[in-house]
Protein backbone atom coordinates (compact mmCIF):
# COMPACT_ATOMS: atom_id res chain seq x y z
CA UNK A 1 0.00 0.00 0.00
CA UNK A 2 1.32 3.36 -0.80
CA UNK A 3 1.52 5.56 2.11
CA UNK A 4 2.47 9.38 2.56
CA UNK A 5 5.54 7.64 4.55
CA UNK A 6 6.26 5.62 1.83
CA UNK A 7 5.84 8.32 -0.81
CA UNK A 8 8.18 10.65 1.86
CA UNK A 9 11.24 7.93 1.79
CA UNK A 10 11.34 7.63 -2.08
CA UNK A 11 11.64 10.91 -2.61
CA UNK A 12 13.76 11.45 0.68
CA UNK A 13 16.67 9.30 -0.99
CA UNK A 14 16.76 11.49 -3.79
CA UNK A 15 18.36 14.04 -1.71
CA UNK A 16 19.55 12.61 1.51
CA UNK A 17 21.62 9.35 2.07
CA UNK A 18 19.76 6.86 2.37
CA UNK A 19 16.59 8.78 2.79
CA UNK A 20 17.50 9.62 6.58
CA UNK A 21 19.91 11.95 8.52
CA UNK A 22 21.01 9.00 11.21
CA UNK A 23 21.12 5.32 9.73
CA UNK A 24 19.39 3.68 12.33
CA UNK A 25 16.15 5.34 11.63
CA UNK A 26 16.03 3.40 8.00
CA UNK A 27 14.42 0.32 9.61
CA UNK A 28 17.53 -1.41 8.01
CA UNK A 29 18.11 -4.55 10.04
CA UNK A 30 13.78 -4.85 10.54
CA UNK A 31 12.94 -4.11 6.99
CA UNK A 32 10.23 -2.25 5.93
CA UNK A 33 9.98 1.42 5.28
CA UNK A 34 10.39 3.79 8.08
CA UNK A 35 7.72 5.89 9.19
CA UNK A 36 7.73 9.70 8.94
CA UNK A 37 6.66 11.14 11.72
CA UNK A 38 4.48 14.57 12.02
CA UNK A 39 3.99 14.90 15.30
CA UNK A 40 4.02 13.83 18.92
CA UNK A 41 2.37 14.53 22.63
CA UNK A 42 3.07 13.08 25.59
CA UNK A 43 3.91 9.12 24.87
CA UNK A 44 2.45 9.05 21.53
CA UNK A 45 4.13 9.59 18.43
CA UNK A 46 1.68 10.30 14.88
CA UNK A 47 2.68 9.43 11.71
CA UNK A 48 1.94 11.31 8.47
CA UNK A 49 -0.70 8.77 7.69
CA UNK A 50 -2.55 10.04 10.89
CA UNK A 51 -1.50 6.73 12.23
CA UNK A 52 -1.14 7.13 16.48
CA UNK A 53 1.67 5.04 18.14
CA UNK A 54 2.55 4.43 21.76
CA UNK A 55 6.20 5.73 21.57
CA UNK A 56 9.00 3.84 23.15
CA UNK A 57 12.49 5.22 21.40
CA UNK A 58 11.39 8.66 23.29
CA UNK A 59 14.03 9.98 20.51
CA UNK A 60 16.22 7.85 21.60
CA UNK A 61 16.44 8.88 25.37
CA UNK A 62 15.76 12.49 25.55
CA UNK A 63 12.04 12.46 26.24
CA UNK A 64 12.30 10.92 29.34
CA UNK A 65 9.10 13.60 30.81
CA UNK A 66 7.31 12.65 27.09
CA UNK A 67 6.82 14.69 24.07
CA UNK A 68 5.95 18.53 23.58
CA UNK A 69 6.52 18.70 27.87
CA UNK A 70 4.66 22.42 28.44
CA UNK A 71 7.35 23.62 30.34
CA UNK A 72 10.00 23.09 27.85
CA UNK A 73 7.81 24.00 24.79
CA UNK A 74 7.03 27.20 26.66
CA UNK A 75 10.83 28.30 27.85
CA UNK A 76 11.61 27.54 24.15
CA UNK A 77 9.05 29.78 23.12
CA UNK A 78 9.55 32.37 25.23
CA UNK A 79 13.67 32.49 24.33
CA UNK A 80 13.41 32.06 21.04
CA UNK A 81 11.95 35.74 20.67
CA UNK A 82 15.87 37.13 22.11
CA UNK A 83 17.50 35.38 19.20
CA UNK A 84 18.59 31.98 18.65
CA UNK A 85 22.08 32.17 18.84
CA UNK A 86 24.79 34.69 20.16
CA UNK A 87 28.13 33.30 20.16
CA UNK A 88 29.00 34.64 23.14
CA UNK A 89 28.61 33.47 26.63
CA UNK A 90 25.29 33.80 28.51
CA UNK A 91 24.28 33.62 31.96
CA UNK A 92 21.97 30.39 30.70
CA UNK A 93 24.74 28.39 30.51
CA UNK A 94 26.62 29.27 33.70
CA UNK A 95 23.15 28.24 35.42
CA UNK A 96 23.33 24.59 33.26
CA UNK A 97 27.09 24.03 34.05
CA UNK A 98 25.90 24.66 37.80
CA UNK A 99 23.02 22.61 38.20
CA UNK A 100 24.60 19.63 36.16
CA UNK A 101 27.59 19.87 38.49
CA UNK A 102 24.72 20.26 41.22
CA UNK A 103 23.41 16.60 40.23
CA UNK A 104 26.52 15.01 38.70
CA UNK A 105 29.10 13.77 40.78
CA UNK A 106 32.66 14.11 40.05
CA UNK A 107 31.86 16.76 38.01
CA UNK A 108 33.37 20.20 39.12
CA UNK A 109 34.34 21.35 35.27
CA UNK A 110 31.52 20.86 32.42
CA UNK A 111 32.57 22.32 28.69
CA UNK A 112 28.54 22.17 26.26
CA UNK A 113 29.05 20.95 22.86
CA UNK A 114 26.36 19.92 20.23
CA UNK A 115 26.05 16.28 20.17
CA UNK A 116 26.61 12.88 22.62
CA UNK A 117 29.67 12.18 20.10
CA UNK A 118 31.35 15.82 20.11
CA UNK A 119 31.02 14.69 23.95
CA UNK A 120 32.88 11.56 23.83
CA UNK A 121 35.54 12.50 21.05
CA UNK A 122 36.11 15.72 23.31
CA UNK A 123 36.61 13.32 26.26
CA UNK A 124 39.00 11.33 24.53
CA UNK A 125 41.33 13.82 23.30
CA UNK A 126 41.58 15.39 27.54
CA UNK A 127 42.37 12.00 28.34
CA UNK A 128 45.11 11.81 25.87
CA UNK A 129 46.09 15.47 26.55
CA UNK A 130 46.19 14.79 30.15
CA UNK A 131 48.22 11.72 30.33
CA UNK A 132 50.24 12.22 27.12
CA UNK A 133 49.05 8.49 26.18
CA UNK A 134 47.43 7.57 22.66
CA UNK A 135 45.17 4.66 23.12
CA UNK A 136 42.09 3.88 24.61
CA UNK A 137 39.90 0.80 25.40
CA UNK A 138 36.62 0.30 24.37
CA UNK A 139 34.13 -2.40 24.50
CA UNK A 140 32.55 -4.38 21.84
CA UNK A 141 28.82 -3.33 20.98
CA UNK A 142 29.14 0.30 22.91
CA UNK A 143 28.38 2.89 20.84
CA UNK A 144 30.08 6.62 21.67
CA UNK A 145 29.27 8.28 18.54
CA UNK A 146 30.86 8.30 14.84
CA UNK A 147 33.92 9.65 15.59
CA UNK A 148 36.49 7.85 13.99
CA UNK A 149 38.09 6.85 17.42
CA UNK A 150 34.88 4.62 18.29
CA UNK A 151 33.63 3.19 14.65
CA UNK A 152 35.65 -0.31 16.20
CA UNK A 153 33.39 -2.54 16.79
CA UNK A 154 30.54 -0.38 17.63
CA UNK A 155 27.12 -0.82 19.02
CA UNK A 156 23.97 0.70 17.53
CA UNK A 157 23.48 1.53 14.06
CA UNK A 158 26.91 -0.06 13.19
CA UNK A 159 25.72 -3.38 14.70
CA UNK A 160 22.88 -2.94 13.26
CA UNK A 161 24.21 -2.44 10.03
CA UNK A 162 26.13 -5.10 10.82
CA UNK A 163 29.43 -2.65 9.81
CA UNK A 164 32.90 -4.26 11.24
CA UNK A 165 35.06 -1.58 8.98
CA UNK A 166 34.46 1.70 8.45
CA UNK A 167 35.76 3.03 5.17
CA UNK A 168 37.39 6.53 5.68
CA UNK A 169 38.93 5.40 9.68
CA UNK A 170 42.43 5.53 8.79
CA UNK A 171 44.94 2.34 10.08
CA UNK A 172 46.27 4.69 12.47
CA UNK A 173 43.38 6.08 13.88
CA UNK A 174 41.77 2.65 14.54
CA UNK A 175 45.02 0.57 16.00
CA UNK A 176 44.63 3.32 18.62
CA UNK A 177 41.72 1.80 19.54
CA UNK A 178 41.77 -1.49 21.66
CA UNK A 179 38.51 -3.58 22.11
CA UNK A 180 37.27 -6.39 24.25
CA UNK A 181 34.37 -7.72 25.61
CA UNK A 182 31.99 -6.25 27.61
CA UNK A 183 32.09 -7.81 31.24
CA UNK A 184 35.31 -9.23 30.51
CA UNK A 185 37.77 -8.09 33.32
CA UNK A 186 40.01 -10.54 32.26
CA UNK A 187 40.63 -9.44 28.81
CA UNK A 188 41.00 -5.72 29.50
CA UNK A 189 43.39 -6.84 32.60
CA UNK A 190 45.65 -8.68 29.38
CA UNK A 191 45.26 -5.21 27.15
CA UNK A 192 46.71 -3.01 29.38
CA UNK A 193 49.32 -5.68 30.37
CA UNK A 194 50.01 -5.95 27.25
CA UNK A 195 50.03 -2.02 26.18
CA UNK A 196 51.33 -0.64 29.72
CA UNK A 197 52.03 2.77 30.17
CA UNK A 198 50.23 3.14 26.46
CA UNK A 199 46.78 3.58 27.39
CA UNK A 200 44.79 7.24 28.00
CA UNK A 201 41.92 6.10 28.66
CA UNK A 202 38.92 3.24 29.02
CA UNK A 203 35.75 4.54 27.68
CA UNK A 204 32.58 2.57 28.49
CA UNK A 205 29.02 3.04 28.86
CA UNK A 206 28.35 2.04 32.44
CA UNK A 207 25.15 0.74 31.82
CA UNK A 208 25.54 -0.47 27.45
CA UNK A 209 22.04 0.45 25.87
CA UNK A 210 23.34 0.07 22.29
CA UNK A 211 23.47 -3.77 21.86
CA UNK A 212 20.14 -3.78 23.70
CA UNK A 213 20.77 -3.19 27.45
CA UNK A 214 23.21 -4.88 28.92
CA UNK A 215 23.96 -4.58 32.61
CA UNK A 216 27.34 -4.73 33.92
CA UNK A 217 27.99 -8.17 36.13
CA UNK A 218 28.88 -6.96 39.68
CA UNK A 219 32.64 -6.38 39.93
CA UNK A 220 33.58 -5.18 36.22
CA UNK A 221 33.13 -1.64 36.79
CA UNK A 222 34.60 -1.88 40.19
CA UNK A 223 37.44 -3.88 38.38
CA UNK A 224 38.19 -1.10 35.94
CA UNK A 225 38.15 1.25 38.27
CA UNK A 226 40.83 -0.14 40.36
CA UNK A 227 42.70 -0.58 37.00
CA UNK A 228 42.49 2.80 36.03
CA UNK A 229 44.01 3.88 39.42
CA UNK A 230 47.06 1.64 39.48
CA UNK A 231 47.55 2.11 35.57
CA UNK A 232 46.66 6.19 35.98
CA UNK A 233 44.05 5.63 33.24
CA UNK A 234 41.82 8.16 32.68
CA UNK A 235 37.91 6.04 33.14
CA UNK A 236 35.88 7.70 31.45
CA UNK A 237 32.01 7.33 31.63
CA UNK A 238 29.98 7.51 28.59
CA UNK A 239 26.44 8.88 30.20
CA UNK A 240 25.06 10.21 27.11
CA UNK A 241 21.98 7.52 27.29
CA UNK A 242 22.22 6.57 31.14
CA UNK A 243 23.21 10.72 31.95
CA UNK A 244 19.89 11.93 34.15
CA UNK A 245 18.30 9.06 32.43
CA UNK A 246 18.83 6.38 35.67
CA UNK A 247 19.07 9.19 38.70
CA UNK A 248 19.66 12.46 38.82
CA UNK A 249 23.49 11.33 39.34
CA UNK A 250 22.96 8.87 36.10
CA UNK A 251 24.76 5.56 36.57
CA UNK A 252 27.60 7.25 39.01
CA UNK A 253 24.86 7.44 41.49
CA UNK A 254 22.85 4.44 40.48
CA UNK A 255 25.99 2.00 40.34
CA UNK A 256 28.13 3.80 43.20
CA UNK A 257 31.33 3.82 40.93
CA UNK A 258 33.31 7.82 40.72
CA UNK A 259 34.19 8.11 37.09
CA UNK A 260 36.96 10.85 35.96
CA UNK A 261 35.44 12.33 32.95
CA UNK A 262 31.64 11.76 32.39
CA UNK A 263 30.32 12.02 29.02
CA UNK A 264 26.27 13.38 28.43
CA UNK A 265 23.64 14.24 25.95
CA UNK A 266 20.07 13.40 24.83
CA UNK A 267 18.02 13.63 28.62
CA UNK A 268 19.80 17.41 28.83
CA UNK A 269 18.83 18.68 25.88
CA UNK A 270 15.42 17.96 26.25
CA UNK A 271 15.63 17.16 22.71
CA UNK A 272 17.83 19.69 21.48
CA UNK A 273 21.21 19.52 20.32
CA UNK A 274 23.31 19.26 23.41
CA UNK A 275 25.82 17.42 24.41
CA UNK A 276 28.65 17.93 27.22
CA UNK A 277 31.77 16.31 29.14
CA UNK A 278 33.02 17.53 32.46
CA UNK A 279 35.14 15.83 35.32
CA UNK A 280 37.97 16.00 37.70
CA UNK A 281 39.33 19.96 38.07
CA UNK A 282 42.56 18.50 37.62
CA UNK A 283 41.81 16.98 34.14
CA UNK A 284 38.85 19.45 32.84
CA UNK A 285 41.90 22.39 33.53
CA UNK A 286 43.68 20.70 30.09
CA UNK A 287 40.67 22.31 27.87
CA UNK A 288 40.91 25.65 26.09
CA UNK A 289 41.32 28.07 26.86
CA UNK A 290 42.47 27.14 30.55
CA UNK A 291 44.88 24.81 29.08
CA UNK A 292 45.76 23.50 25.40
CA UNK A 293 43.09 20.95 24.62
CA UNK A 294 41.54 22.59 21.98
CA UNK A 295 37.92 21.92 21.67
CA UNK A 296 35.38 24.70 20.06
CA UNK A 297 31.72 24.65 18.85
CA UNK A 298 30.19 27.56 17.29
CA UNK A 299 26.65 26.72 18.87
CA UNK A 300 27.99 24.52 21.80
CA UNK A 301 25.64 26.49 25.01
CA UNK A 302 23.31 27.51 22.82
CA UNK A 303 20.61 29.67 24.50
CA UNK A 304 17.65 27.92 22.87
CA UNK A 305 19.04 24.10 23.68
CA UNK A 306 20.07 25.42 27.10
CA UNK A 307 16.76 26.87 28.27
CA UNK A 308 15.25 23.55 26.91
CA UNK A 309 17.73 21.22 28.91
CA UNK A 310 18.04 23.59 32.03
CA UNK A 311 14.04 23.59 32.22
CA UNK A 312 13.85 19.52 31.97
CA UNK A 313 16.97 18.89 33.90
CA UNK A 314 15.88 21.66 36.80
CA UNK A 315 12.17 19.96 36.99
CA UNK A 316 13.77 16.12 37.44
CA UNK A 317 16.49 17.59 40.09
CA UNK A 318 13.18 19.80 42.08
CA UNK A 319 11.20 15.85 41.36
CA UNK A 320 13.50 13.24 42.07
CA UNK A 321 10.22 11.19 42.89
CA UNK A 322 9.83 10.87 38.81
CA UNK A 323 12.57 8.54 38.82
CA UNK A 324 11.16 5.99 40.76
CA UNK A 325 7.63 6.61 38.93
CA UNK A 326 9.82 5.91 35.55
CA UNK A 327 11.22 2.70 37.23
CA UNK A 328 7.97 1.26 38.26
CA UNK A 329 6.28 1.78 34.76
CA UNK A 330 9.46 -0.01 33.20
CA UNK A 331 8.93 -2.72 36.04
CA UNK A 332 5.40 -2.76 35.41
CA UNK A 333 5.74 -3.23 31.57
CA UNK A 334 8.67 -6.05 32.77
CA UNK A 335 6.71 -7.85 34.50
CA UNK A 336 3.83 -7.79 31.42
CA UNK A 337 5.94 -8.55 28.67
CA UNK A 338 7.62 -11.31 30.59
CA UNK A 339 4.41 -13.19 31.12
CA UNK A 340 3.01 -13.02 27.28
CA UNK A 341 6.55 -14.31 26.63
CA UNK A 342 6.34 -17.07 28.70
CA UNK A 343 3.15 -17.82 27.46
CA UNK A 344 4.18 -18.01 24.03
CA UNK A 345 7.20 -20.13 24.23
CA UNK A 346 9.56 -18.27 22.86
CA UNK A 347 13.03 -18.46 24.14
CA UNK A 348 13.57 -14.84 25.52
CA UNK A 349 15.78 -12.82 27.64
CA UNK A 350 14.62 -9.11 29.12
CA UNK A 351 17.10 -6.88 29.91
CA UNK A 352 16.66 -3.95 32.16
CA UNK A 353 17.69 -1.20 34.50
CA UNK A 354 16.25 2.25 35.94
CA UNK A 355 13.37 2.65 32.29
CA UNK A 356 15.99 1.02 30.12
CA UNK A 357 14.70 -2.21 28.55
CA UNK A 358 15.22 -4.42 25.99
CA UNK A 359 13.74 -8.02 24.84
CA UNK A 360 16.46 -10.61 23.48
CA UNK A 361 14.93 -13.84 21.34
CA UNK A 362 17.82 -15.62 23.18
CA UNK A 363 18.17 -18.85 24.91
CA UNK A 364 21.16 -17.41 27.16
CA UNK A 365 21.64 -14.49 29.17
CA UNK A 366 23.08 -11.47 27.14
CA UNK A 367 25.50 -9.66 28.57
CA UNK A 368 27.72 -8.52 26.13
CA UNK A 369 27.57 -7.96 22.10
CA UNK A 370 28.28 -11.67 21.10
CA UNK A 371 25.58 -13.01 22.90
CA UNK A 372 23.03 -10.24 21.60
CA UNK A 373 24.51 -10.95 17.90
CA UNK A 374 23.46 -14.65 18.68
CA UNK A 375 19.66 -14.08 19.28
CA UNK A 376 17.16 -14.56 16.62
CA UNK A 377 17.27 -11.20 15.55
CA UNK A 378 15.34 -11.84 12.58
CA UNK A 379 12.86 -12.73 14.87
CA UNK A 380 12.71 -9.41 16.51
CA UNK A 381 12.09 -7.83 13.16
CA UNK A 382 8.72 -9.43 12.58
CA UNK A 383 8.06 -9.03 16.28
CA UNK A 384 9.10 -5.01 15.71
CA UNK A 385 6.90 -5.01 13.12
CA UNK A 386 3.88 -6.71 14.05
CA UNK A 387 3.95 -4.62 16.94
CA UNK A 388 4.00 -1.26 15.12
CA UNK A 389 1.12 -2.31 13.31
CA UNK A 390 -0.71 -2.63 16.68
CA UNK A 391 0.11 0.74 16.99
CA UNK A 392 3.36 0.42 19.25
CA UNK A 393 6.81 1.99 18.19
CA UNK A 394 9.57 -0.06 19.37
CA UNK A 395 13.47 0.78 18.46
CA UNK A 396 13.90 -0.48 14.90
CA UNK A 397 16.63 -2.36 15.73
CA UNK A 398 17.77 -5.32 18.19
CA UNK A 399 20.51 -3.82 19.18
CA UNK A 400 19.11 -0.60 21.35
CA UNK A 401 17.73 -0.41 24.66
CA UNK A 402 14.11 0.54 24.57
CA UNK A 403 13.13 4.14 26.06
CA UNK A 404 9.75 4.92 28.50
CA UNK A 405 9.10 8.41 29.21
CA UNK A 406 7.05 9.15 32.20
CA UNK A 407 3.90 10.06 29.99
CA UNK A 408 3.26 6.49 29.96
CA UNK A 409 -0.09 5.52 31.11
CA UNK A 410 -0.75 1.92 33.03
CA UNK A 411 -3.34 1.93 30.30
CA UNK A 412 -0.65 2.63 27.78
CA UNK A 413 1.83 -0.18 29.08
CA UNK A 414 -1.69 -2.78 29.34
CA UNK A 415 -1.60 -2.20 25.49
CA UNK A 416 2.13 -2.46 24.84
CA UNK A 417 1.70 -5.85 27.01
CA UNK A 418 -1.75 -6.98 25.29
CA UNK A 419 -0.04 -6.21 21.57
CA UNK A 420 2.79 -8.29 22.55
CA UNK A 421 0.71 -10.82 23.10
CA UNK A 422 -1.08 -11.40 20.34
CA UNK A 423 2.33 -10.32 17.93
CA UNK A 424 3.90 -13.44 19.44
CA UNK A 425 0.56 -15.59 18.84
CA UNK A 426 0.72 -13.95 15.43
CA UNK A 427 4.21 -14.81 14.41
CA UNK A 428 4.25 -18.55 16.24
CA UNK A 429 1.16 -19.80 14.77
P1 LIG B 1 24.89 11.53 19.34
O1 LIG B 1 26.12 12.03 18.62
O2 LIG B 1 24.04 10.62 18.45
O3 LIG B 1 24.09 12.64 20.00
O4 LIG B 1 25.39 10.64 20.58
C1 LIG B 1 26.24 9.54 20.32
C2 LIG B 1 26.12 8.55 21.46
C3 LIG B 1 27.13 8.48 22.40
N1 LIG B 1 27.06 7.64 23.45
C4 LIG B 1 26.00 6.83 23.62
C5 LIG B 1 25.97 5.89 24.79
C6 LIG B 1 24.93 6.85 22.69
O5 LIG B 1 23.87 6.02 22.86
C7 LIG B 1 24.99 7.73 21.60
C8 LIG B 1 23.89 7.79 20.55
N2 LIG B 1 22.83 6.85 20.69
C9 LIG B 1 22.21 6.42 19.48
C10 LIG B 1 21.06 5.47 19.85
N3 LIG B 1 21.56 4.24 20.35
C11 LIG B 1 21.75 7.55 18.64
C12 LIG B 1 20.71 7.22 17.60
C13 LIG B 1 21.23 7.51 16.24
O6 LIG B 1 22.42 7.21 15.94
O7 LIG B 1 20.42 8.04 15.45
Amino acid sequence: MITKSTELFTRAQQSIPGGVNSPVRAFKSVGGTPLFISRAKGAYLYDVDGNKYIDYIASWGPMILGHAYEPVVGAIQAQAVYSTSYGAPTELEVKMAELIISMAPNVDLIRMVSSGTEACMSAIRVARGYTGKNKIIKFEGCYHGHADSFLVKAGSGMATLNIQTVPGVTAGVANDTLTCAYNNLEAVKNLVAANRNEIAAIIIEPIAGNMGCVLPVPGFLEGIRKICNEEKIVFIFDEVMTGFRLAPGGAQEKMAIDADLITYGKVIGAGMPVGAFGGKKHIMEVVAPLGNVYQAGTLSGNPIAMIAGYTLLDILHRNPALYSELDEKTIYLKNGLQDVLQESGVPFVINQTGSMISVHFSKIPVTDFASAAAADNAFFGKFFHAMLRRGVYLPPSAFESWFLNNALSVEDLDKTIEAARESLKEICQ
